[in-house]
């Protein structure tokens, strides 16, 4: 099989930037591609076409020359686009990629890689289920003779994944190079680096030494001082109930959709700062715009941004729908909230299983910070007073595949992805727009709220809305009760089999009404509460284990 250099890769796309200019020279040196370039680019995309018709693309792109399907983990259907910005730059730099899409078993990633005879495979994960899945495409790799043969190497990326889990938890399941990819731009450098003969050896060397440094580190870890759950219970968050602390009725118990949500007022609540993350750029919103290295490339993005929301609101492209829920509520078990369907309090909707912090907690100013756990912030069922609990799930992203491809058919995968980074906000903002709503109308417990945007921002109101995943609820099965109750099916939401939402700009979480509420993160646990875990869900522990492998 003859297997075509990168160098040789390269000059075809040399082709294309005789054709369009200067900004893509630059774009096609390693490492230097941006965002502004990836746009640039875009608009080359046919250009790309046609210099695939030319005999010179023909030679650098025999059988056998690079190409790498991302293929997609089966459960997770929001992070296609995500993880877009890779196939983007790594096509700009004449790469070819099969994107495989979202929801493929590892047994197709890996059967159309041996048919498209690819050079490497890439995966990438946004949540925490996503990295079970890494490891067993690993060991698939391995237990296959084509693969751990030909050592094809494994590229791993996303918002969820890391160095140190792709040299613990990954490498160690293949023989071949695994290697850890930070961000788009990096995605060239590494794929040459492992495609180059002359310098693929040197390199996986030094990877290799970089994994073992990590895993040693990581086994000679000095664990975190770590209280038993016992004594972990006894240091609970001190929360009264009482008083100007009693808890607040809602208005209503129950449920309430809300279809087609006006896009525009929703806009009004985008908190912008992350946007620039889908972008590789860093820093604060607004001060980004002036930043003096990433400044003048933010600008353009946010215009960009701006116009195609626009476009997005008149056009009336997407479509935001949510439902919540506010229901009677206590907790039990010290760690558990027990959700009942009515105020008769007889009927237990479901029942919230929540971890505890068990590490050891310094002492500030003579008093002792406590072992936290979401049910602290609930009133105890043996204390017989009525609290409340609400729920949610909101999405803007209902209607998006139809633009999508649309940009797509033209080549123009910038837009396709600036277009799914504001459903995105606009999921977030729709978030923070039905949480207003709740504490200041629809529950009522701080009817007089006024905050100005920066204060929602800075989350300056009372309560906490902690989303399935995040540190303080750091376990994802949650999610199938709240669909279920919430019955997100209404309004076009889906869980997938791991639990992640369709579709992708989606959000949905609990909302605490308690002042005493913040946020903060569960970090390790130890076995013991395991053991109860299992016991209390009645789950088995492997099970158990892997819902909860991060903070294990
Ligand atoms: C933006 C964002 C969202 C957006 C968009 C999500 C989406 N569709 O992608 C919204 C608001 C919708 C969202 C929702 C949720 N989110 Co969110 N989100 C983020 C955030 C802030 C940034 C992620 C991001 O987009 N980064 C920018 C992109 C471009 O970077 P990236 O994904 O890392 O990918 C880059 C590289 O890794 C690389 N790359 C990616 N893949 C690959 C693959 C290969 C082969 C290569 C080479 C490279 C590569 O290229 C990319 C560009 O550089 C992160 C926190 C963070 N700071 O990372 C949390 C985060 C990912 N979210 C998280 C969670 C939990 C959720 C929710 C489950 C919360 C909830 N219950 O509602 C939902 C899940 C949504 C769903 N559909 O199921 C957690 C995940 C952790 C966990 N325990 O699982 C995070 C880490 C926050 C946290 N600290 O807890 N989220």
């Amino acid at each position: 099989m003859k297997r075509t250099t990168i160098k040789s890769i390269l000059a075809s796309a040399l082709l294309v930037v005789a054709a369009s200019g200067a900004t893509l020279a630059t774009a096609v040196t390693p490492q230097t591609v941006d965002v502004k370039q990836a746009a640039a680019m875009q608009s080359s995309g046919a250009l790309l076409l046609d210099v695939r018709e030319t005999d010179e693309y023909a030679q650098a792109h025999a059988p056998g020359s690079t190409l790498i399907p991302l293929g997609q983990l089966q459960q997770r259907l929001q992070e296609i686009d995500r993880h877009k910005n890779t196939p983007v730059v790594l096509q700009c730099n004449n790469f070819e990629v099969v994107n495989m899409g979202v929801m493929v078993p590892c047994s197709e990633i890996l059967a159309r890689a041996k048919v498209e005879g690819a050079d490497i495979v890439g995966l990438s994960g946004l949540i925490t289920p996503s990295l079970e899945e890494m490891a067993h495409v690993a060991k698939e790799m391995q237990r296959d003779p084509h693969f751990r043969m030909l050592k094809i190497p494994l590229m791993i990326g996303g918002a969820t994944t890391s160095r140190a889990h792709t040299a613990v938890k990954i490498a160690v399941n293949y023989e071949g190079p695994v290697v850890y990819v930070p961000d788009a731009s990096r995605s060239v450098s590494v794929a040459q680096s492992l495609l180059t003969p002359e310098s693929r050896d040197q390199y996986l060397a030094d990877i290799a030494t970089d994994y073992e440094r990590i895993r040693v580190q990581h086994a000679n870890k000095k664990t975190v001082p770590m209280l038993s759950l016992a004594a972990a219970r006894a240091n609970k968050m001190q929360v009264s109930f009482e008083g100007e602390y009693a808890p607040v009725k809602p208005k209503f118990i129950g449920r309430r959709v809300f279809k087609n949500v006006d896009l525009a007022a929703l806009a009004q609540y985008i908190d912008w700062g992350p946007f620039f993350q889908t972008w590789d750029l860093a820093g604060p919103f607004p001060a980004i715009l002036q930043d003096p290295v990433v400044g003048e490339t933010a600008t353009k993005v946010f215009a960009e941004g701006q116009a195609l929301l626009k476009q997005v609101i008149e056009g009336r492209w997407l479509t935001a729908s949510g439902v919540i829920a506010l229901l009677p509520a206590n907790s039990i078990n010290d760690d558990d909230i027990e959700i009942y369907t009515d105020d008769t309090r007889t009927e237990v909707a479901f029942t919230y299983y929540g971890a505890r912090q068990q590490t050891e907690k310094p002492v500030i100013d003579g008093v002792a910070r406590p072992n936290q756990c979401l049910a602290d912030f609930i009133a105890p069922k043996s204390s017989g007073v009525k609290d409340y609990i609400g729920m949610f799930a909101v999405t803007a992203g209902l209607g998006i595949e139809k633009y999508e491809k649309r940009f797509e058919d033209a080549f123009d995968d910038y837009s396709s992805i600036l277009l799914k980074s504001l459903a995105d906000r606009l999921a977030e903002a729709f978030a923070e727009h039905l949480h207003e709503r709740v504490r200041t109308d629809l529950w009522g417990y701080a009817a007089h709220e006024q905050l100005d945007k920066d204060a929602l921002i800075k989350e300056s109101y009372k309560g906490i809305r902690p989303a399935p995943g995040y540190p303080a609820c750091p376990e994802h099965t949650v999610k199938a009760d709240m669909f279920k109750l919430l019955q997100c099916d209404e309004i076009g939401m889906q869980l997938t089999e791991s639990f992640a939402m369709y579709p992708g700009a989606a959000v949905s979480g609990f909302y605490f009404a308690h002042p005493q509420s913040k946020y903060f993160s569960v970090g390790k646990i130890g076995s013991d509460q395991l053991d109860d875990m299992v016991a209390r869900r009645g789950a088995s522990r492997d099970d158990v284990e892997r819902w909860l492998a991060p903070n294990l």
